[in-house]
């Protein structure tokens, strides 16, 4: 029988949404030590959380989350808020002994992100950060390609996380979701939000990053905002691209804006290797191309691999050969891996210190593009 893990989930939006439902199945698919339990939702607005907590079947409400990560009933806390919340919550679940499933990006900055981690080692919880991608099973199975060594030496690595949900002018910054656009409350633009995802992707790939080169824009200059009804300017990054080194010699070629029309979440990964290729695309997450060098000859020719069966990252778990999932399971793919690594007592990653990395690359595009050192032509 697994033993019950009770959640504290803190936020109700999209995340929140996300995130309980992968508590919520991921008992029915995968033979655990553990079980959560919807122990409790916590939000400042009454009326938004108990709705929230009443549809998904959470057993209690809290307007403060100090009064969540200080209830003896909660074993794990699920932090679903705004970026520059994070460490404060993180901080004091740590000093109440509660492990942590956080929200991505780690943190506003290295700095906070530094904090966290002393923080969450000092109290020996276990800790883990939801950047979600890694588990969906076509990238699962990039990973384990190129540990097996199949790419041989790697020569370049290039990824994409493009969108066009802000181009609009009159869309506000600040508020729900458009907290994303205020640089108070995220922290960067894209580059936190989007790149994050690929910088983590990519070092779980391909190793370390050592140095980065960087530009970024922001296209519309001024944004009304929603706390004080006025114009106010705009600090986030709408678009960011960055060129890198990894530590295996690799090249590594970025970009992520919110301002290419026609794409709504369209992150890609392209790698090439010595001896084979591969490359992958979030709007058909279930296919992983693959190139290999030996197949030269007259059939040659990039293979779609359709990962969906038994022999294939997480899906002897789900539903018969050829059958595929979504982007919801990656989720559920994160809470079986936490509650799996939970009972042998091992780190879950990206753990605090993993998602460390990714935010030092972050903070280190944000410097150098605000460098603006270029050669005139
Ligand atoms: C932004 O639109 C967003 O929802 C990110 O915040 C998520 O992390 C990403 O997975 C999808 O896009």
């Amino acid at each position: 029988m697994p033993k019950p893990l009770n959640i504290g989930m803190i936020g109700y939006g999209f995340m929140g949404r996300a995130h309980t439902n992968g508590y919520k199945r991921v008992n029915d698919f995968f033979d655990l030590p553990y079980r959560p339990v919807l122990k409790a939702a916590c939000a400042r607005d009454k009326d938004k959380i108990q709705a929230f907590a009443t549809n998904w079947g959470y057993e209690s409400i809290e307007t403060d989350w100090r009064k969540l990560v200080e209830r003896k009933d909660i074993d794990a806390i699920d932090i679903c808020v705004p970026n520059n919340l994070h460490k404060e919550i993180a901080i004091a679940c740590a000093a109440n002994k509660k492990m942590i499933l956080c929200e991505k990006p780690l943190a506003m900055n290295t700095a906070e992100g530094e904090e966290m981690c002393a923080a969450v080692e000092k109290a020996g919880v276990a800790n883990t950060v939801w950047y979600n991608y890694r588990r969906v099973p076509a990238v699962t199975m990039a990973k384990n390609l190129i540990d097996e060594g199949r790419l041989g030496k790697i020569f370049h690595y290039r990824a994409n996380f493009l969108q066009d949900w802000t181009i609009n002018a009159d869309l506000p910054q600040g508020g729900n979701a458009l907290w994303r656009l205020d640089a108070a409350a995220a922290g960067s633009g894209v580059t936190g939000d989007l790149l994050a995802h690929c910088i983590d992707t990519a070092i779980w790939l391909n190793g370390s990053i050592t140095d980065v080169s960087a530009m970024t824009e922001t296209f519309i200059k001024e944004r009304t905002h929603t706390a004080t009804g006025q114009k106010q300017k705009v600090t986030i990054d709408d678009a960011c691209s960055f060129m890198c080194h990894f530590g295996n010699g690799s090249l590594g070629l970025f970009e992520s804006t919110r301002y290419a029309r026609g794409h709504k979440a369209l992150y890609t990964l392209e790698v090439n290797g010595e001896k084979a290729s591969l490359k992958w695309d979030l709007h058909d997450l279930h296919r992983l191309q693959y190139f290999e060098y030996s197949d030269e000859g007259k059939m040659r020719g990039w293979k779609s691999i359709h990962v969906s069966d038994g022999d294939q990252p997480y899906m002897n778990k789900w539903w018969v050969p050829g059958l595929q999932i979504g982007y919801e399971h990656s989720f559920v793919h994160q809470v079986a891996d936490f509650l799996e690594s939970l009972g042998k007592g091992t780190p879950c990653g990206p753990t605090f210190r993993d998602a460390l990395e990714t935010q030092k690359v972050c903070d280190a595009v944000l410097s150098r593009a605000a460098s603006r050192s270029w050669k005139d032509v």
